[in-house]
């Protein structure tokens, strides 16, 4: 499995986003998350596409966009994103999330699934040719700072089982919610490969950021 960090930057001083975004480049982040919400989907609200479109100006870092959004196939166009990036969508946002992941697929992007706590893994099976990553919420989406769900190992390791016996045994895993250490690495075994760090790893009063990911890194070895 791969060991691919996304820091979540609602976590990150934003009353200084250059200076976040470059304690990410050298610290050697591979995604910078961003999550967006609409109060609706999620009870709260957060990042928007003006600042994502902002972002991708002033880095390399690949951008992984996280949308907690009702019907995100009206957004898909307000963010201008290329191939490296990812745009995820929760399956339960969208009644026609089909349509929605192909959108982001004919736009160049990387198309993720995101799949919330109770939300079966099976799923995935009549859209897999759509998605290139499927995200795990190991929290409930809406905020950071909350506790894992307790079917989150299980959950996660059904999912990779799941993209095995569908062929797409290299798909990527990512899990979002409450990554500390020792929940990466109970995670990474259950076959996650990317890793959002938020409050719980990266974002830490006692700590470097480039320490803490460094820290996180080793503890996956
Ligand atoms: C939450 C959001 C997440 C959080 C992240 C924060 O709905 O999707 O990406 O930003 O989970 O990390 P932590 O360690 O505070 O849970
Ligand atoms: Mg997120």
């Amino acid at each position: 499995m791969a060991k691919l960090l996304s820091a979540s930057l609602m976590c990150a001083d934003l009353t200084d986003i250059k200076a976040a975004v470059k304690d990410l480049e050298n610290a050697g982040i591979e995604y910078i998350h961003l999550d967006i919400m609409d109060g609706a989907f999620v009870p709260n609200i957060t990042l928007g596409f003006d600042l994502v479109n902002s972002i991708k100006k002033i880095t390399d870092i690949p951008l992984d966009v996280h949308m907690m959004v009702n019907e995100p196939g009206r957004f898909i166009d307000r963010m201008n994103l290329d191939s490296n990036d990812i745009i995820c969508v929760h399956y339960e946002s969208d009644i026609h999330i089909h349509r929605t992941l192909e959108a982001i697929k004919n736009k160049g992007v990387k198309a993720g699934l995101a799949l919330n706590p109770h939300t079966p893994v099976q799923c995935m099976e009549n859209l897999i040719e759509y998605m290139d990553m499927a995200l795990i919420m190991t929290v409930s989406p809406g905020f950071a700072g909350q506790k894992m769900f307790a079917g989150a190992e299980r959950k996660t390791k059904q999912a990779r089982e799941f993209l095995k016996a569908m062929g797409y045994g290299d798909m990527l895993i990512e899990v979002d919610g409450n990554i500390s250490l020792e929940n990466g690495k109970k995670l990474y075994n259950c076959g996650a490969d990317i890793f959002v760090m938020g409050t719980s790893s990266l974002y830490l009063k006692d700590k470097e950021l480039t320490v803490a990911a460094d820290d996180f890194r080793k503890y996956l070895d």
